[in-house]
Formats: structure tokens, sequence, C-alpha cells
């Protein structure tokens, strides 16, 4: 028996078959077990030698053809699968990249950074505390007494329950309460800054209930108003960029501290537009309130655990959120806490600029 019919048949069927898929039917349909082929390779045990002789050489052979065109036939079908799929997957190299959407650091953020770099170099480390205090900490060591007005409920964000010691419970108004934590815990000497949200139940285009200081407190023998007054103008020097900045000590009062001096800086009317340098007291010049500071009141000393007799020292009081104002040119407080990124865009910095200061006036994100 010849089994040229089958072959034909079988090779053309392989041949026209245009998926994966339809060749492996074939394949079960003639090698599968039930298979056509399989099963005249099951007839031969049942032949005679001689038959057998004749007959399963041709069975093999068909076997081995089909087995063959099968193989072919896939590795066509497959090769041409893969030449589609890169046929319709072309990656165009010159296309732009997708952007990839950056943060910034916020102005405040920046200028905490810069204070710390330049109190560093003054030797100064930063101190931190929490941000619910007690009244204790916040007012009574810092000499405000029970009748301030600060104390008030006008002020003052109070919780409703008092701590474990029976003390008040409230949202700092100042971060001088780090200064009390960093003298009990530390004693004399002392230099640190002390930045952080402080937080007072006021709200207008110039106040916010939450906003920013940076405190500095410097305890050592012998302190005096000069070291004060070389600090706070090597500082904004430094921190303004300008040689000629020029600072009027005014005399003030502040619970904490005795004497106590308001400090303003010079400035110019250019365009209309206030620019710290020169002296207030020039033609077309004025003077700018810009910070609170003075000799630690002995009061406070003694109540952060040191003897007023040996250690003296000196306190001065900023608002970052000012500060960052006069620096980069923002004219609305309250934009600094609308979390807008088009306003954050626009002053915020980018945060591959380190370090920090030489990022400066000019070079935002
Ligand atoms: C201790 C002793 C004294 C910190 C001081 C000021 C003056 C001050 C204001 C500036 C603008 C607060 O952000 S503001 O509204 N601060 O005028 N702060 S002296 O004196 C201290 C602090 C801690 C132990």
């Amino acid at each position: 028996m010849d089994h040229a019919a089958t072959r034909e048949e079988a090779l053309a069927r392989i041949a026209a078959a245009q998926d994966l898929g339809t060749l492996e039917a074939l394949r079960v349909e003639f090698l599968g077990k039930q298979g056509s082929i399989s099963g005249l390779l099951k007839t031969l045990g049942a032949m005679s030698p001689e038959e057998r002789q004749v007959a399963g050489p041709q069975i093999h052979s068909l076997r081995e053809s089909v087995t063959e065109a099968l193989a072919t036939r896939k590795s066509g079908l497959e090769t041409a699968a893969l030449d589609a799929q890169l046929a319709s997957e072309v990656i165009d190299l010159t296309l732009p990249a997708p952007e990839t959407p950056r943060g910034t650091i916020h102005p405040v953020s920046q200028v905490m950074d810069e204070l710390a770099e330049i109190f560093a170099d003054m030797g100064f480390s930063v101190a931190t505390g929490p941000e619910i205090e007690d009244d204790w900490h916040n007012f009574t060591a810092l000499n405000i007494p029970e009748s301030h007005p600060a104390r008030a409920m006008h002020d003052t964000f109070y919780f409703p329950d008092k701590d474990a010691e029976g003390r008040a419970m409230l949202l700092r108004t100042h971060t001088s309460p780090v200064q009390i934590r960093a003298m009990l815990a530390q004693g004399a000497p002392i230099r640190i800054i002390a930045p952080g949200r402080v937080y007072r139940s006021d709200s207008d285009a110039t106040h916010t209930p939450m906003f920013h200081q940076v405190e500095g407190l410097v305890i050592d023998r012998n302190i005096t108003l000069g070291h004060l007054k070389w600090t706070l103008e090597t500082f904004l020097k430094a921190f303004f960029e300008r040689e000629d900045i020029v600072l009027r000590l005014r005399p003030s009062y502040f619970p904490f501290t005795e004497p106590s001096v308001e400090v303003d800086v010079g400035f110019a009317l250019v365009n209309g537009k206030r620019v710290l340098g020169g002296s207030g007291d020039e033609p077309g010049h004025g003077w700018m309130e810009l910070l609170g500071s003075g000799m630690v009141n002995r009061k406070v000393i003694a109540a952060g655990g040191l003897d007023p007799d040996e250690w003296q020292g000196f306190a001065f009081g900023v608002g970052v959120d000012r500060l960052a104002m006069l620096k980069y040119g923002m004219d609305d407080l309250r934009a600094f806490f609308d979390g807008d990124v088009r306003w954050l865009a626009h002053y915020g910095f980018s945060p591959l600029d380190v370090p920090t200061l030489s990022a400066g006036v000019g070079a935002r994100a």
C-alpha cells in the first residue's frame, strides 16, 4: 500500500496552515495518540513479516516527512509572527521623553536651611522641641506672668485638658520653650538656634495662625550687647548677601529680655520698592523693623536652672516667613501656606542645588 496520497494531502494542509493553533490541531490529527499516522503505525503489528518489511519503511517515512513539515511550518509561522511584532512595535528614539514631574523646596525650608548654615559657621547648633507645649515652658519660665495678654485665649490655642502635672497644654506661641528645655538639659555655655512652627490665633494678610520663627540663644560668661550686635550684623549680611546692611538698635520691652532691643535694618527706595542696604538716615532711605532681641532676663536664666550671677546671654527672634518674603520678593504671606503648585514652581527652589546657600538670590528652580 502506498501512502503517497496521504503524504501529499498532509503536507499540503500543513503548508496551508496560517497560524500555530491550526498547526497544532494538524499535529494532533496526524501524530496524536488517536492520530491517523499513529493509527497506520499500529497496523504494523498485525502484519506478516514480509508485509511489514514493505509497509514499515513507507509508514515511518510518512511519519518523518509529516514531523519535519510540521517543524518547518512552525518555525516559519513563528518567524512571521516575530517579524509582524517587530514591524508593529517600532521604537522612535527621536521622540522627546515624557517630562518627570519634579517638586521644589518650599521657600520656608530653603530659608531655614540657609539660617542653619549661616549660624553653624558662627558655632551655633540647631535645637528643636515639641509644638505641643505646657504653659510653664511656653510662658512662666519666660517671665510671662498669668496676667500677660499673650496668655489670653485670644492669642493662644489651648487644649481642653491639662497634662499629668496639671499644666495647661497649648500650641507653642514661640520657639522660646525649646531654649528653656536646652538650658535645663545641657546647661551652659549654649549657642543654639531654634527654628520651627509656632501658632497664634490670628489671621489676616500679614498674619497666619501658623507661622515660622527662628530664635537664637547664647549663654556664656561675660556676654554683652556688643556680641549681640555683631552676631545679628554678621547673620544679616550673610543672609541678604550684602555687605552694606546697617542695623539700628532701639530700646524696647520683652518680658524674657532685659534690656530689650528692637533691631531695624536700613533700606533704600528703588523704583518705589524697599531694597535693604545703607543707613536709613540717608535721603531716600528708611528703617524697617526686622527682629527683636535683648540680654536674657535674669529670671529666665534662673528658670533654665543656671546662676544669673555667673551666666549671661543674649537672645533674638525673627519671623522666617518674613525673612523669606524680604529676600525672595513675595508679597502675600498667605500664599506660603496655600500649597498652590504654580506658586511653588515660581518661588520654590531646585532640590538638586546643594549646598543650600549658594542657591541664593536669583537662583530659583
Ligand atoms: C529664651 C530667652 C529669651 C527670644 C526673643 C524676641 C525678642 C522677638 C519676635 C520677633 C518676630 C517674635 O516672630 S516674631 O513675632 N521675637 O522679638 N524673641 S527676644 O528671647 C528668648 C528666647 C528664649 C530662653
